[in-house]
């Protein structure tokens, strides 16, 4: 038996048992002996086998040739590495180093957690993620945009004799067997936020010596606060006082972790979102106790330093503009799918004039790549992996061999040595990554991370939370419908098996099976119905990896965060005839 990790992009990194050839689920607490269905049935995958050229299959070895006559061919500063989250490991990133030295453009920005990282950065100056081992010693979690059947299974072992609140406008599974479940108009949150936050301080139910010690300004945010209309608010985003009491005597004096997921903040203001929430957080003293603090997607690589060469000019990764650059390398990544405004992002690609896609499947983005090379899955390399949501360090050592495709470090060595780029070895690169990290038993290594962060005050200047002292106020009424485009059990964004329907409520009056075109103010996509009455009325639900989804998504950056706005926009359904 062997120990690897899982590479996909999820908060639970779980580690796997590689036994007899076959994928277990490995027992450590973390990873409690279950794997979800995406690893269950990896093996099964149908992954690209051969490397093409202009659609007519080739050899690596002339798909390496054909790559070095594009490098050569192409101004330094006209290439662009376009590098996704497909595999989440920590090597992928070697190739970074080859494009960096070599002169290409890399990335900024995120498709995916940037604004709330950056209202969490504004309040508390870092961000240090309150970690899931912490929060299995909560009394109430509060699921805040965060589907944890989906997204978060190992958590749930642990939940059973805690006080669940959810706040999701969808009735998730955890919303079912919530003690309180708010069904919140989407982008509902930043008032809601804010209105737990007066009740608190009304109610006398606020921690006022963590406030005086570490958040001295929190009466002007309340006066903030004031400035809402109570009655008119809570009616606009379908929250009843009663609801807001409820939560508040659940949570008074108890060990509460406020448990975030990306749902929150996919809107321009999704990074004034996320601070309220922090602020909410606050006031009820979360962030210097045990069992106590509010989790959001952290940062992965937090306490780790890259020992790749990551100096380069940058394009943003939500709305770069493809046809800039003569040669595109597309790497773990489905941006015809998953970048949004796809109509922009098919136009702009379709005037590169070398398009590389270097990944497993064969999705939109390969369909269309001049030259396709087949990645090796983790099976078949070495790697070293982290988590979004705990502090493990997972070694990935490979476990078996083809001849199939290429690791990103092999090509990175090929393309190092041919342009005179130097580059350690691969040993010493992984060994790197496992120097931030402490052993604790034969299998696992975590990494040395505070267990409580801010516990001593908070990373600004003089130590106390920054309160938002303004805000932007959104229009949450109107006839168009709110999209939801959250992640689906069956699919891993665009990877697996991908969802193909729209879903609303039956009461819409629309049949089952209909064709519908949902149109937004960027685009459209013509999808079939089916009806889940776990939605609100006012809703319209796409998951992440839909093809098509993106024609109905904005790529204009967030406030702050440069961050992807996938729900910004709203959405009208019409029967296609
Ligand atoms: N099975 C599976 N697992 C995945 C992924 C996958 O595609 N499939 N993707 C991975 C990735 S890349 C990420 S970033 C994480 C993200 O995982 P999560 O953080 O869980 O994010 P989402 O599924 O996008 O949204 C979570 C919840 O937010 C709710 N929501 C949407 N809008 C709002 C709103 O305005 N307010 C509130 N309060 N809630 C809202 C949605 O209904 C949904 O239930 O999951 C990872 N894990
Ligand atoms: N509408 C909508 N759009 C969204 C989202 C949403 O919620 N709704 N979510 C956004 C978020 S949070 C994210 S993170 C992005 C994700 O978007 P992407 O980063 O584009 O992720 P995937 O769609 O999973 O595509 C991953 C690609 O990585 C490849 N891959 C897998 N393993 C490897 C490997 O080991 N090596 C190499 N070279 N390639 C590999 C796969 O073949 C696949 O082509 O999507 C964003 N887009
Ligand atoms: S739950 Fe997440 S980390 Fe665990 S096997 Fe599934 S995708 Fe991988
Ligand atoms: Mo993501």
């Amino acid at each position: 038996m062997s120990k690897t990790a899982c590479p996909l992009d999820c908060y639970d990194a779980c580690q796997i048992d590689y036994v007899d050839g076959k994928i277990k689920p490995s027992k450590d607490h973390r990873t409690q002996g279950f794997l979800c269905s995406h690893l269950n049935h990896y093996e099964k995958q149908q992954f690209i086998q051969k490397p093409s050229f202009m659609g007519k299959e080739i050899t690596i070895e002339e798909a390496l040739a054909k790559l070095i006559e594009i490098l050569k061919s192409t101004d330094n500063s006209s290439v662009l590495h376009y590098r996704g989250s497909g595999n989440f490991a920590l090597m992928q990133a070697v190739t970074d180093h080859f494009f960096a030295s070599f002169g290409a453009n890399l990335t900024e920005g995120t498709l995916c957690d940037g604004a709330g990282e950056a209202g969490i950065i504004n309040g508390r100056g870092s961000n240090k993620n309150m970690s899931m081992d912490e929060i299995k010693k909560s009394d109430v979690v509060i699921f805040w945009g965060r589907n944890p059947h989906t997204t978060s299974s190992h958590l749930l072992p642990s939940l059973k004799e805690k006080t669940i609140i959810v706040i999701d406008p969808i009735k998730t599974q955890i919303a079912k067997s919530a003690d309180v479940h708010i069904q919140i108009k989407p982008h509902g949150d930043l008032y809601l936020a804010m209105l737990l936050t007066r009740f608190a301080h009304i109610n006398d139910m606020c921690d006022e010596a963590f406030l005086e010690e570490f958040a001295s300004e929190f009466e002007e945010y309340y006066e903030l606060t004031q400035g809402i209309r109570i009655k008119a608010t809570l009616e606009e985003i379908n929250v009843t006082l009663g609801e807001i009491g409820t939560i508040l005597e659940l949570v008074h004096h108890k060990k509460v972790a406020i448990v975030c997921g990306v749902g929150i903040q996919k809107y321009a203001d999704g990074a004034e979102v996320m601070q309220a929430i922090d602020a909410f957080g606050v006031a009820l003293g979360l962030f210097n106790k045990e069992g106590c603090g509010v989790a959001y997607l952290g940062a992965s690589q937090a306490n780790i330093v890259s020992p790749f060469m990551t100096k380069a000019p940058r394009v943003s990764k939500v709305n770069c503009d493809f046809s800039a650059f003569e040669t595109v390398f597309v790497q773990g990544a489905n941006p015809l799918a998953q970048m949004p405004n796809t109509q922009r992002v098919q136009t702009s690609m379709a005037k590169v004039k070398n398009l590389i896609y270097f990944g497993l499947d064969e999705n939109e983005t390969s369909k269309v790549a001049h030259l396709v090379i087949p990645a090796k899955s983790f099976l078949y390399k070495n790697d070293i992996r982290t988590s979004y949501s705990h502090n493990a360090l997972h070694l990935m050592p490979q476990q078996k061999k083809s001849n199939i495709g290429i690791s990103e470090y092999a090509l990175s060595a090929f393309l190092c040595q041919v342009f005179g780029i130097s580059l350690q070895s691969e040993a010493a690169y992984l060994e790197h990554f496992q120097s931030f990290a402490e052993k604790i038993n034969d299998t696992e290594y975590e990494i040395k991370r505070e267990a409580i962060p801010y516990k001593d005050g908070f990373d600004t200047d003089d130590g106390e939370f920054i309160f938002l002292e303004e805000f932007e106020k959104v229009n949450l009424g109107g006839e168009e419908l709110h999209l939801l485009t959250p992640k689906s059990p069956k699919s891993l964004n665009s990877q697996f098996q991908r969802e193909q329907y729209l879903y609303i409520h039956s009461n819409l009056g629309y049949k089952e099976d209909t064709p519908l075109r949902v149109s937004s103010s960027e685009g459209s996509v013509i999808l079939k119905v089916r009806y889940n009455n776990d939605l609100r009325e006012d809703c319209v639900l796409i998951y992440s990896g839909t093809a098509g989804v993106n024609f109905l998504s904005s790529s204009k950056h967030s406030l702050e965060g440069k961050s992807a706005i996938y729900q910004q926009n709203r959405v009208t359904l019409k029967e296609e005839l």
